[in-house]
């Protein structure tokens, strides 16, 4: 049975509007795929790191979710993925953002991932996929840190070629 999932990428390191491009289309191959607008925001955490291009991919497949991390896992890999410090620069960032209506929490996956609700470079993108979506009965569109976003959008267009 298939899950709506949705998938937050980051990308700071290197041409990383090619790097998201590629990553959306390894995302189609493990199921069908919808694609944010492409946002650029400044860094969260460490200030003297380049800004992120940011976007968030709705995934529907069938794959249980520790089998779409290591999918997710190998992708960062395969862009040759260097991750410096926490909260650093790197190259690509691929984060489980919501396994439909699961809560999960063992070793490997925390779901919906920590930083939902308090990251505009995840709530937007994730809006334009679902203008309606909800975590624990709250409208996402609702959260007060959207009155002031810092984030601009790049390309409204089909940025990643689906
Ligand atoms: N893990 C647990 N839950 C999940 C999940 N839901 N999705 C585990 C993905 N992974 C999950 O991941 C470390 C471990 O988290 C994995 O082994 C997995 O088992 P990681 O990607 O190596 O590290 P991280 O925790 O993602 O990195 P870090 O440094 O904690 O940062 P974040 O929270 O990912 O944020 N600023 C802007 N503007 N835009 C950004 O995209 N991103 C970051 C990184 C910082 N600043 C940013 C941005
Ligand atoms: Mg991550």
């Amino acid at each position: 049975m298939s899950v709506i999932t949705y998938i937050g990428l980051g990308s700071n390191l290197g041409d990383s509007r090619q790097i998201l491009t590629e990553a959306v289309q390894k995302l189609a191959s493990l199921g069908q795929v919808k694609v944010s607008k492409l946002y650029q925001s400044p860094p969260m955490g460490p200030q003297d790191q380049p800004h992120y291009l940011n976007a968030v991919v709705q995934l529907e497949t069938d794959l249980a979710p520790l089998t779409l991390l290591d999918k997710l896992q190998c992708f960062e890999q395969e862009s040759g993925r260097v991750r410096l410090r926490h909260w650093g620069e790197r190259t690509l960032d691929l984060d489980l953002l919501l396994y439909g209506q699961d809560k999960i929490q063992n070793e490997r996956l925390t779901v919906p991932h920590v930083g939902v609700m308090q990251r505009d470079f995840v709530l937007i993108p994730l809006l334009d996929l679902d203008p309606l979506l909800q975590l624990n009965g709250q409208l996402l569109k609702d959260l007060p840190i959207l009155q002031l976003p810092t984030l601009d959008v790049l390309d409204a267009g089909n940025w990643a070629d689906i």
